[in-house]
């Protein structure tokens, strides 16, 4: 074909992109493995070991990408040559888009891990589309042989006739076009893998028994408009992540570093091999609202976090535990609340499953009786030991204290906001929470009368929630219930309202209702 080698070379790099793309996701919408993966595998355990040290020494964790994009870098280099080729003859070019299709088939059959059906189908599909899209672009960029246009064209210097300057911006377009499908194709291609794998290792999870349990459940109290543990799916769910970071086991770690004797990195097998507690934890957001719902309870299991530092040995600079996520978000708490007898761990199951992802999988932060945004991490990479001086997490330079622990708290559910009532006997109930001192006595008053005490569900833990309820006898019309609690060291919650910034709102939770 009468084209130029640079716009010949440009077809086939970005035919071959788009091919490698479609042929690397496909499969997985097929439920397949990406032949890439196969191909990965087979590059790996066919290079001597001395090569294998050499790429992790020199790329460390990043080996896995090298060795991505130099798959992507060979097939697009390839295309290249084949567009190259295709200049003198179309089928010359098929037989190299066919020799790397064969490679990769060949690389699929021999990889145990994968389903030979979807892999070959999208190896196929790849073929037919790179060939296709190869086609289609030296077609576009061929001059018509009847050239009407006289208008004056840079002359390549490959003997190839001019293109006037409409084809050629049409080429250019229907490449750039061709190579943006290959990208998105491949970023989706890529996000997808992630999440089925992640998915997949946590469906394939078993989590050991803790040797250290929570205790029983209690019953609870009826009415109970907030269950004692909040299940998982209704659990409130605050973070920054634009979307919920996807974790495939096999390539998460948990480093502890920093001030520390002997930093060290555990495997998710190995952090599941420590001994474990289980615990009923109350977890609850700064920016909750008094009244809100930005707090729950779970049973959360995990290895406590004083384990993990003690194998580490903290040095006594080591003032500030920073726990850093897979995605870079921060939170920093005084090192001694590790050490101070409450539960903190680094929690790996909530209500007896795996975290689900959107509470942090593979594994978390779990501080008893500090706000989430200081302590809860979620998908856990990094335990930093630094100075308290020394470090600021996320929060702390846009305007919230750095240190915040929970404030004792409750909230009435039942009547709702607004509700109206019969008019008589009426159940009130809520939950009252203020983790690590517990909660010992909760008061509604109705209109601004007397303090009545109210029944207590059985306590789980000074961590963990409490429900409340009392009858009251309403007479018809418009009324308010306000309630307070008293935690266990006797300090009942503070009337003051004061908003969420910087360190937690305060105030009775105050609901308007109306009986008939
Ligand atoms: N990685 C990460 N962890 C995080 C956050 C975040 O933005 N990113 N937000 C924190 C905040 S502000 C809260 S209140 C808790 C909420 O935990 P949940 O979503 O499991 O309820 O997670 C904490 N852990
Ligand atoms: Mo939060």
């Amino acid at each position: 074909m009468d084209v130029s080698r640079l716009r010949a070379a440009l077809a086939g790099a970005v035919a071959a992109g788009l091919g490698l793309a479609v042929a690397g996701v496909l499969p997985l919408l097929l439920g397949g493995r990406s032949p890439l993966l196969s191909i990965g595998d087979l590059v790996v355990d066919g290079s001597p070991p001395w090569l294998k040290d050499w790429a992790i020494d020199t790329f460390g964790t990043a080996d896995k990408a090298v060795l991505f994009w130099s798959m992507v870098v060979t097939v697009v280099a390839l295309g290249a040559v084949a567009g190259l080729l295709a200049r003198r003859s179309f089928l010359a070019a098929l037989v190299v888009i066919d020799v790397a299709a064969l490679g990769a088939l060949l690389a699929v059959l021999q990889d145990p891990l994968t389903e030979p059906v979807p892999a070959i189908v999208g190896i196929a599909v790849g073929v037919v589309v790179a060939s296709l899209a190869l086609w289609g672009l030296l077609r576009l960029a061929t001059p018509a042989t009847d050239e009407a246009s006289t208008e004056a064209v840079a002359v390549p210097d490959d003997g190839a006739k001019p293109l006037d300057p409409l084809t050629r911006r049409r080429f250019l377009v229907a490449a750039g076009a061709t190579a943006g499908a290959a990208v998105i194709t491949g970023v989706i291609g890529s996000r997808l893998s992630t999440r089925l794998v992640a998915n997949a290792d946590r469906a394939d999870i078993v989590i050991p028994m803790a040797g250290d349990p929570a205790g029983p459940v209690p019953a609870g109290l009826a009415p109970a408009p907030t269950p004692l543990i909040v299940p998982n799916g209704d659990f409130y769910r605050i973070d920054t992540a634009l979307s919920t970071p996807m974790v495939p086991i096999a390539d998460w770690r948990l480093e502890v570093t920093g001030l520390v004797d002997n930093p060290y990195t555990l495997t998710y097998e190995e952090l599941l091999g420590l001994p474990m507690i289980e615990r009923h934890v109350t977890i609850a957001c700064v920016s909750n609202e008094v009244g809100g719902g930005l707090v729950g309870n779970a049973t959360w299991q995990g290895v406590p976090l004083a384990r993990i530092l003690d194998r580490a040995g903290v040095q006594p600079e080591g003032t500030q535990i920073v726990g850093r996520s897979v995605d870079d978000f921060t939170v920093g708490f005084p090192t001694e609340v590790a050490f101070d007898g409450r539960d903190a761990m680094v929690a790996i199951a909530m209500n007896g499953e795996p975290l689900p992802p959107d509470h942090g999988f593979p594994a978390r932060l779990i501080v008893p009786g500090l706000y989430g945004y200081v302590s809860a991490t979620k998908w856990l990479a990094e335990i930093e030991l630094t100075t308290w001086e020394g470090y600021d997490a996320y929060w702390i330079p846009r305007g919230w204290a750095k240190e915040a622990p929970i404030k004792t708290q409750s909230r009435v559910d039942r009547p709702g906001r607004g509700a109206e009532v019969g008019a008589g006997p009426y159940a009130f109930a809520g939950v009252a929470w203020a983790p690590t001192r517990g909660v010992d006595r909760v008061e509604v008053r109705l209109d601004g009368g007397e303090w009545v005490d109210c029944d207590l569900s059985e306590s789980m833990g000074a961590d963990a929630w409490r429900q409340w309820s009392v009858e009251l006898d309403v007479a018809p019309g418009d009324h308010v219930v306000e309630v307070r609690a008293t935690d266990g060291d006797g300090v009942t919650q503070s009337a003051e309202e004061v908003p969420p910034r910087p360190d937690g709102a305060e105030g009775y939770h105050t609901v308007r209702f109306t009986a008939a």
